[in-house]
Parts: structure tokens; C-alpha cells; sequence
């Protein structure tokens, strides 16, 4: 680009950028936006991994649909009015995209993020660049920046920081730098110092970057809007002896400030490598100190250290504009880019509402919390699964009894065969084809006020009798009255004279270690009176779960008798019964698959057809 008269960008600089760095992208949108650009400086994106779309950004408060690509020959086809391309692909495809990208001469700058790049073909890269008088920007670079007119990818940072450093509209220094994050700081120095920066650029780390100090200094050199130019080299290299005969020579009569950095290498007893890969001195000549001093013996501008960097640039604007080589412009307030609502949360501008509670488990940081506990504690202190279920629904740690009851109804409850509805249910929706979750609802939709799901009606029934000091004849009186059923009393099959193990074994563990039963004891009397009946009315399963949890509730000493009621109307106390059949619901839709049974047809002879009589004329 040195001899060249077209300016490397303009406010009409179009560019497509290789690889699907979105942030990348709407952070160049921002930027010309926020620059008064008319036009997105972005045209096209390629991406070889997916098939050609568009994809949507924003242009200030609009959204704009900017077209992805996958075969770079299209992009470039549909959008001939670009002449920079971006290039984020990986080191490994870096080279290749870049190569590629050489073949169509509309493309006059190539900036290439990649680190890593092996030298051998970062040379390629370069002899071909200038065989073809391509600029290359890079290779371990964040790009470069020119304010009011175009942006490399992420360079220059966030949209505060462009706004903080003034890279909305030009001032009068051009600088060029090895490092991008240090490009940042310059960013920030000349805007504190002078009038600002009118182009910047990091031509990256390593050993052989695409375009040198002097193909920039050069071109600041060349164009007259800028006052003055600041190199920021570093350690390793022999590129700034360079600039130093370029002064000598006149080439370069701009004022020119420059410092190397890595001053400190010198503390060292053996030689240092610096984050950059170019960044080491394999000489005496290639440290900074050295060259800091020929800078300063051939004519440029050197402090004392970093530190005075910016009063130096500061004391050299401060004669430029004496002089009256630089007059300084009113300032204009740039346009207000919205900021993104991520980002704007994050820094504690704005609020909203949120639409969704939670307060059960916290997935966002570094470890799982189920209601605080963070996941490791949680197999640490080995809780069980009865601790989880105590932690996600009832958000505290209850006691171990308390703990034990689950496990143990979640056991006892498990299976109870194939015959009971909804295992049946299961077993027809696995025979009929169907996926483990499809038979498994199948079954748990069985579960209601008959079949397994009497615990929430049971523990309503015998609480509200309880707590209104019914006597158990009563209650069964009262309900018989009314025509309904005692939830949690009856089997089909166990009775008093066939008892279930289940309930007994629950029974036992809860007079044993609950410290007071009295619903449970209420309901064992009810038992009494209904079993005097028929003996299977029994207590159930159901019935013997429901009046254990309610006592758990409201004798814990966990809950107040408010959330101790809350859970019984909410409908919580079926959950036991829910989660312990899922565990054989899903063993019989195995057991069913692995059988390879047939679809199920039921057999007529156990059908009664009753139809009405036929109707005839
Ligand atoms: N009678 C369970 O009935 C069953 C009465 C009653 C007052 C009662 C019935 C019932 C309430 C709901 C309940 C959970 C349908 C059951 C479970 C899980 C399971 C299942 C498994 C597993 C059984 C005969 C006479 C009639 C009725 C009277 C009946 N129940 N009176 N309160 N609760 N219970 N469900 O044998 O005068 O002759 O007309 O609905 O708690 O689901 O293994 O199978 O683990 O999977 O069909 O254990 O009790 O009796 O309906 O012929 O009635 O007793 O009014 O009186 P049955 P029915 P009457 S555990």
C-alpha cells in the first residue's frame, strides 16, 4: 500500500468477514454507526460450515439481515464493491482462506486474526501478498482502527471503551503497534493527550508480520491529515533500525514518538520470551533498550520510560497545534448506540421484571446449587436421594428420618406388578410401539383418586376430619353420608387377612421415628371401624404415605402449620407415590422392549359386547 493514493479505509470501506464471529461483527456495525457511517462497513459473511442464509444484526435501534455464505467465490461475486476481508478462521485454515482469498483482486487489505500461524507460511502468505500488492494485516493481531471510518473486528474493545477513547471521529495521530491489546492503551493515551487517533494499527506478534512498522509509517507519512505518528515496538526484531534510517533519511518527517517495550528483559539473568512470539531478543541490537536509544539518537521522540509515553505525545501536540499544524475541531456528540441488554444488565443500568421465579436449584455458576447446597456437598455429605428430594421441594435440609421416609416410600412404592392400571398402561403403550417417555406418562396418567394418586385426597380427608375433632366413627359416618369414598382406605387385593408388607413396613418406621403420629394413629383407628366393615378396607399404601407425610410436615419442626398446609392443598403429597412407580413404570417398559413383545390386542372372549338391540326398520 505504500506507494498507493487510495487510503487503506474510508467511511465507504466494505469488508466481508471470514467465520462466524458474530460479536465480532456487530461490534464493526456499532462502530460504524456510531461513526455516522451511512452504510454497514460489514457486506458479507463466510462461512464454509453451513449452507448460504442471512443473518440478523443491528444497525442502531434497526435490524439488518447481512448474508452468510459458504462458498467464498459467491461472496465476492455478489459484493465486488469489498476490498477488506476479515479473516477469524483458525490457524489451521488461516492460511488456506487467506490464499484463497488472494485470488480475487477486488480484496486490497487481508486482516488475519489467527495466532499461531506456522512462519514458513506466514512467508508464503506474504510472498504472495506482494506479488499481488495485497496488504496483509497480521497475522496474532486484534486488526486496527480508523476512527470515523472503519474497524477491524474487535479492535478498540467494547463500546464504552470507543466511546471513552474518542474512535467515533478522527484527531491527528496515526500510530502503529505490535500488540493489539496494547493498541488499546494507546487508544486510550492519544485520546487523553491529543485530539484523538486517526488510524491505528497492531500489525500482531509475530516474527513475520504481513505488513511492517514502516509499510504504515509510510502511509501516514503520505497523507496530510496526519499531524503525527507513534511506533510502539517491541522486544525482538530489527524493524525499528528501520524507522531510525527512515528519519535520517527524511522518509520519515513527521515528529514521530516512539518507545519499545520490554525495558524490563534486561532484569533477567537469561533471555526472555514474551507473550508474542516475536517478542524475544536474539541480539543485543533486538532489545528495547537498544533500540529505544537509536530511536532517540536518529530523531524521534523517545520518554523516559512507558510511563511519560503519554506526556511526551502530549508536549509534541501541545507545539503541533502552537504551531498551528494542527488545529483542533469543535466536538460533536456522537450518535447514542444502544447498548445490548446482556451487557447493560451485567453492568447495572437497567432492570426488568423477570417472567420466570425460581428458587429450587441454580445452574448459572460454577456449581450446581440444589436450594443452596452446592452438588459436590450434596454426594460429599451423602444425602441420598431422599436429601435431594428434601433439598428441590422443600428447599432445606429436613431431618435424616425425614430423609429415610422418602427413600423408603419411594422402595416400597416402586412396582407392585403388572396387573395395576398403570403399569398395564405402560406395558400396552411399550407393546403398541411406543418410546420410553410416551409409555411412561402413559402409566404415570393413570395414576388419580383410585389408582395410586389417593395420597393428596387421603391427607385432605383425614386432616380436615382430624383437625375439626371428628371422631373416627364420625368421619366414617360423615362420609358415607355424603357418598364418598375414604381416600386411602380399600385394596383390591390385600386385606386384613392378606395384610401388606408395604404398609406395615412404613407403619413400623414412622411410630418408631416420627416425633408424634397422631393423624397416622387417627387413621389407624378409622382402619378399625372400616376393616369391621369389609375387611379390605383396609389402610393403603396410599392411605398409611399420606397421614405419615402430613405428620412429617407438621411435627418436623421444619415447616410453620401454614407451609405444612400449603403443601397438603397444593397437591404435593401424591409426589411420592408419582416418583417411586416412575422407577417401575420405566422397568416395565424395559422388560416389555426386551421381551419383544407384540402389539397388544385385548381378547374379544374377555369383552362383553352390550350393545343396544338392533334397530330395525
Ligand atoms: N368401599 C381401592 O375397592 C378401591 C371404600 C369403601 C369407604 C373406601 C377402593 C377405593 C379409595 C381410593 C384409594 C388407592 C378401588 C388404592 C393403590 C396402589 C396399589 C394398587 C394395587 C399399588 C378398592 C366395596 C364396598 C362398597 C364400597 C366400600 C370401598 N372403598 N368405603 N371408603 N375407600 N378406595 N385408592 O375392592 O356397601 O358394598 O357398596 O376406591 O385409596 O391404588 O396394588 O392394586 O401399589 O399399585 O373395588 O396398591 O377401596 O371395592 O369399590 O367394590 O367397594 O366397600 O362403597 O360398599 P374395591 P368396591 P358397598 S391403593
Amino acid at each position: 500500500d505504500g506507494g498507493s493514493k487510495m487510503p487503506m479505509f474510508s467511511n465507504t470501506t466494505k469488508s466481508i468477514v471470514w467465520g462466524m464471529q458474530s460479536r465480532a461483527v456487530q461490534s464493526m456495525l456499532d462502530f460504524d454507526f456510531v461513526c455516522r457511517r451511512s452504510e454497514p462497513s460489514v457486506v458479507a459473511i463466510i462461512y464454509p460450515f453451513t449452507g448460504d442464509h442471512k443473518q440478523k444484526y443491528y444497525w442502531g435501534h434497526k435490524e439488518i439481515l447481512i448474508p452468510v455464505y459458504k462458498k467464498m467465490t459467491d461472496a465476492m461475486t455478489k459484493h465486488p464493491d469489498a476490498d477488506v476481508l476479515v479473516n477469524f478462521a483458525s490457524l489451521r485454515s488461516a492460511y488456506q482462506s487467506t490464499v484463497e482469498t488472494m485470488d480475487f483482486p477486488q480484496i486490497r487489505t487481508i486482516a488475519i486474526i489467527a495466532e499461531g500461524i506456522p512462519e514458513n507460511m506466514t512467508r508464503k502468505l506474504i510472498k504472495l501478498a506482494n506479488e499481488k500488492s495485497v496488504s496483509i494485516i497480521g497475522p496474532a493481531t486484534v486488526g486496527g482502527v480508523k476512527p470515523g471510518c472503519f474497524k477491524i473486528g474487535n479492535t478498540g474493545g467494547m463500546m464504552d471503551n470507543i466511546l471513552h477513547s474518542m474512535l467515533y471521529r478522527p484527531g491527528s495521530v496515526a500510530y502503529v503497534s505490535r500488540s493489539g491489546g496494547m493498541s488499546n492503551e494507546l487508544n486510550n493515551i492519544v485520546s487523553k493527550a491529543t485530539d484523538g487517533v486517526y488510524e491505528g494499527v497492531a500489525i500482531g506478534g509475530d516474527r513475520y508480520p504481513g505488513t511492517t512498522f514502516m509499510d504504515h509509517i509510510i502511509r501516514y507519512q503520505q497523507d496530510e491529515k496526519v499531524k503525527m505518528i507513534v511506533l510502539l515496538g517491541e522486544v525482538g526484531g530489527v524493524e525499528e533500525y528501520e524507522v531510525c534510517q527512515a528519519i535520517q533519511q527524511k522518509i520519515i518527517t513527521k515528529p514521530l514518538i516512539a518507545w519499545c517495550i520490554g525495558t524490563c528483559a534486561g532484569m533477567f539473568t537469561s533471555e526472555v520470551q514474551f507473550g508474542h512470539a516475536g517478542s524475544c531478543a536474539n541480539s543485543d541490537k533486538e532489545t528495547a533498550a537498544a533500540k529505544n536509544e537509536a530511536l532517540k539518537a536518529a530523531g524521534a521522540f523517545v520518554p523516559d520510560s512507558f510511563d511519560a509515553l503519554g506526556d511526551v505525545i502530549q508536549s509534541v501536540y501541545n507545539n503541533l497545534v502552537k504551531q498551528g499544524v494542527i488545529v483542533p475541531l469543535p466536538e460533536v456528540p456522537p450518535p447514542t448506540v444502544p447498548m445490548d441488554y446482556s451487557w447493560a444488565r451485567e453492568l447495572g443500568l437497567i432492570r426488568k421484571p423477570a417472567s420466570f421465579m425460581t428458587s429450587i436449584c441454580d445452574e448459572r455458576g460454577q456449581e450446581l446449587l440444589y436450594a443452596g447446597m452446592p452438588i459436590s456437598d450434596v454426594l460429599n455429605k451423602n444425602v441420598g436421594i431422599g436429601g435431594v428430594i428434601s433439598l428441590l421441594w422443600f428447599q432445606r435440609c429436613l431431618p435424616a428420618y425425614a430423609c429415610k421416609f422418602f427413600e423408603m416410600c419411594l422402595m416400597v412404592t416402586a412396582d407392585h406388578g403388572p396387573a395395576v392400571s398403570g403399569a398395564h398402561n405402560t406395558i400396552v403403550c411399550a407393546r403398541a410401539g411406543k418410546d420410553l417417555v410416551s409409555s411412561l406418562v402413559s402409566g404415570l396418567l393413570t395414576i388419580g383418586d383410585r389408582f395410586g394418586g389417593a395420597l393428596d385426597g387421603a391427607a385432605k380427608q383425614f386432616s380436615e376430619a382430624y383437625d375439626t375433632g371428628l371422631h373416627p366413627a364420625e368421619f366414617v359416618n360423615h362420609m358415607r353420608n355424603k357418598g364418598e369414598l375414604i381416600m386411602g382406605i380399600g385394596h383390591r387385593v390385600k386385606s386384613i387377612n392378606n395384610p401388606d408388607q408395604r404398609v406395615k413396613i412404613v407403619k413400623e418406621f414412622v411410630m418408631e421415628n416420627f416425633p408424634a403420629t397422631p393423624l397416622l394413629l387417627y387413621a389407624l383407628e378409622v382402619e378399625k371401624l372400616t376393616t369391621s366393615k369389609k375387611p379390605n378396607l383396609i389402610l393403603n399404601v396410599d392411605g398409611v404415605i399420606a397421614c405419615s407425610f402430613v405428620d412429617m410436615l407438621r411435627h418436623s419442626g421444619s415447616f410453620t402449620r401454614e407451609e405444612a398446609q400449603e403443601y397438603i392443598n397444593i397437591g404435593a403429597i401424591n409426589s411420592l407415590f408419582v416418583l417411586g412407580r416412575s422407577v417401575g413404570f420405566i422397568g416395565h417398559y424395559m422388560d416389555q422392549k426386551r421381551l419383544k413383545q407384540g402389539l397388544y390386542r385385548h381378547p374379544w372372549d374377555d369383552i362383553s359386547y352390550v350393545l343396544p338391540e338392533q334397530y330395525n326398520n
